[in-house]
């Protein structure tokens, strides 16, 4: 295998953003890890209905002939019952009747909309846009008031407060808050508002919606299923199939059958018979499932407004688009809902870490668009089921849970299918505040995930995720012939035309070979001979200067790098100095490396010595009696802001200097 050389070539030149002033800019790019589950199908009967008065018994005896076209008559009407009792209907009495009136909120019928004409008039052939929005139940659910309604936090007493551990224990989330809240609860429109006049094709496919789940709590579960039941209409939601991972929770087990067979109709849970893994779990879901697009999602998330129809719109157009929700933030202590940010592309760094790449100035014009992505975040997307059988689904090889958003993404990008975010669907996800489930796999099943992926799809590029974990070399990622015969059955591309079309700008944040820095060592403040030592700190804690290890007096962490992205980061990890205020003395902490300038991004001036934060355009000073660290305004004859970086590349230094920011 030969490494492509490092020579990258840009479709398009990107800008990121700078931030202005001196805001408190961290993104969090968290990496989400789902855990989840099968099987025996809860099958729920529908009853047919079919009562006949038969009052013939007197004429029988009279007239034979009389009885006998009263017998044909009967025959007739007995077999034209049925069809005309399902035409009147149109098929939609038993889909009204979904969510049970008994909860405290019926499920009121709709009013008719465009959409519902098309649908009955099967011989319309017309193919328009419609506006899909339920303005009946959008004023409905904005009258709303009570804990949590309106996506607003819930709060506890002090009594309640003592009361809430035990659940929280075993969610990972305040659960005790969750069912606090309404099963039916309101959410704040927070869509761009150019959604809100949006509007859609009028024939769109119907929807199975797959939810694996293991050990979900039980009002954040049936939140779910009320939410995206209520918020989609009611022709295009086909069938919600929960996938049981072999939960534990006696609750998930006849309880919650009962519950769905008694309260729904469109509902199935499947229960696996043994612990299966997301993966799995969300194949035997898909399975199931007899809509004509399938929908992923986790088993704590909420649906807002009109979530359906954007995801289901650009599958119309092409059954081998993708379509991803907007990911929105449902709090883990009090469940309010907000957003995350105004969206991003989905990617990846060199060890399959998920990260993201800004919008393009093209998407940025059209906010209300769904914009091209290269990889999906994992849990929560919209595919054709034709299309995801065509490309074999997952790699049932893939175990458990970790590499399948990339194989799935870079597959149906290789294979002539595209993935595209729609920023006006937005469902909320709870992100836990820490994982309450001991991991079902054994040994480093994640790794052997990311080997299969890199050996079917990434061709040549697999080497930079080996480069950085040298162990995957001696991982058996086991047989590959299925998967490499899915590549060759659909003609798919390579992995350098992914990322030469798909992910260009990938490479400029996140180079495949790391560049060297541009100065290293240790950092030696000149006046007070001290050295800076952040001591391995973790996220968000400052730090300050010590007696220089190189000097032989004690023993910190005083190796620095001032690395190509223009940040400043003890040398091989990957938290950077980070600066958010532009006040006196501001402090410096250490936070998460987001790569991307702003907070993080530092200057040397190779003539004053000074270390210059162009954002808040400070200079590092320090204290050496406190041996304190912050910033403050530049002042060149001030000998506390001199620094000696042990070891620069001038040349470099120079430059970078001179360009602006
Ligand atoms: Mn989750």
């Amino acid at each position: 295998m030969n490494p492509p050389t490092r020579q990258y070539k840009y479709k398009k030149k990107v800008t990121y953003p700078q931030h202005n002033g001196h805001s408190t800019w961290r993104p969090k790019w968290g990496r989400v890890t789902y855990v989840s589950h099968f099987i025996s199908e809860n099958s729920i009967s529908q009853t047919c209905l079919g009562v006949t008065f038969v009052r013939w018994s007197a004429e029988m005896r009279r007239n034979s002939v009389t009885f006998l076209k009263y017998v044909v008559v009967a025959i007739i009407f007995l077999a034209l019952c049925p069809l005309a009792i399902k035409f009147l209907m149109g098929g939609k009495r038993i889909e009204e009747e979904y969510v049970d009136a008994g909860r405290g909120m019926p499920f009121a019928p709709r009013v008719q909309r465009d959409s519902d004409v098309v649908q009955m008039n099967q011989k319309s052939t017309e193919r328009k846009k419609i506006d899909w929005h339920d303005y009946k139940r959008i004023a409905e659910e904005a009258a709303k008031t009570g804990p949590g309604e309106q996506g607003s936090a819930v709060s506890l007493t002090s009594e309640e407060e003592k009361q809430k551990d035990e659940l929280y224990k075993v969610n990972g989330f305040n659960a005790y808050a969750s069912d606090k809240i309404s099963l039916h609860r309101s959410l704040q429109d927070i869509r761009h508002p150019d959604c809100k006049s949006k509007k859609y094709w009028n024939h769109l496919p119907n929807v199975s919606i797959v939810v694996p789940f293991h050990n979900e709590h039980w009002t954040t579960l049936l939140r779910l299923v009320y939410s995206v039941i209520e918020r989609a209409p009611r022709e295009l939601l086909h069938e919600v199939i929960l996938v049981d991972d072999f939960s534990t929770k006696k609750f998930l087990k006849g309880e919650l059958d009962e519950y769905v067979a008694k309260h729904f109709n469109n509902v199935k849970v499947v229960h696996a018979e043994k612990r299966e893994g997301l993966i799995r779990t969300r194949l035997l879901g898909a399975k199931h499932a007899t809509g004509e697009v399938l929908l992923f999602l986790d088993s704590h998330v909420e649906a807002n407004v009109n979530y359906l129809p954007p995801l289901l719109d650009p599958i119309a157009e092409d059954y081998r688009t993708v379509v991803c929700p907007f990911i929105d933030v449902i709090d883990f202590e009090n469940f309010a809902y907000r957003a995350q940010d105004e969206g991003a592309r989905g990617a990846f760094d060199w060890e399959f870490f998920y990260k993201r790449l800004p919008l393009l100035p093209e998407d940025l014009e059209h906010p209300a668009e769904p914009f091209r992505s290269p990889v999906m975040a994992g849990g929560l997307f919209a595919i054709s089921t034709k299309w995801f059988w065509e490309l074999g689904g997952y790699d049932p090889g893939l175990d458990i849970w970790g590499g399948e958003q990339y194989e799935l993404s870079f597959k149906l990008w290789q294979c002539g299918g595209k993935m595209v975010d729609a920023p006006c669907s937005r469902i909320g996800h709870i992100y836990r505040k820490f994982a309450p489930f001991p991991n079902p796999g054994v040994g480093d099943f994640v790794g052997r995930n990311y080997k299969r992926v890199a050996e079917v799809w990434m061709d040549e590029y697999a080497q930079f995720l080996y480069d950085r974990r040298p162990h995957y070399k001696n991982i058996d990622a086991g047989d590959l012939t299925e998967q490499k015969a899915v590549r060759e059955r659909l003609k798919c591309k390579s992995f350098k035309w992914f990322m030469e079309e798909v992910a260009f700008d990938l490479p400029k944040v996140y180079p495949p070979v790391e560049p060297p820095p541009i100065a290293w060592g240790e950092i030696r403040n000149t006046a007070a001979d001290l050295c800076i030592d952040t001591k391995f700190k973790g996220g968000d804690q400052n730090f300050g200067v010590e007696p220089c290890v190189k000097d032989g007096k004690g023993g910190g962490e005083q190796e620095f790098e001032f690395s190509w992205h223009k940040d400043i980061r003890p040398k091989k990890r990957t938290v950077c100095f980070d600066v958010s205020t532009s006040v006196q003395k501001a402090p410096v902490i250490l936070f998460n490396c987001h790569g991307m300038g702003g907070n993080q991004r530092w200057k040397i001036n190779p003539r004053t010595k000074q270390l210059y934060h162009p954002i808040s355009a400070q200079c590092l000073d320090c204290d050496i009696g406190n041996r304190e660290i912050f910033m403050n305004p530049c002042d060149e004859t001030k000998d506390t802001q001199k620094w000696k970086v042990e070891n620069v590349n001038e040349t470099a230094i120079i430059h970078e200097w001179g360009l602006p920011r």
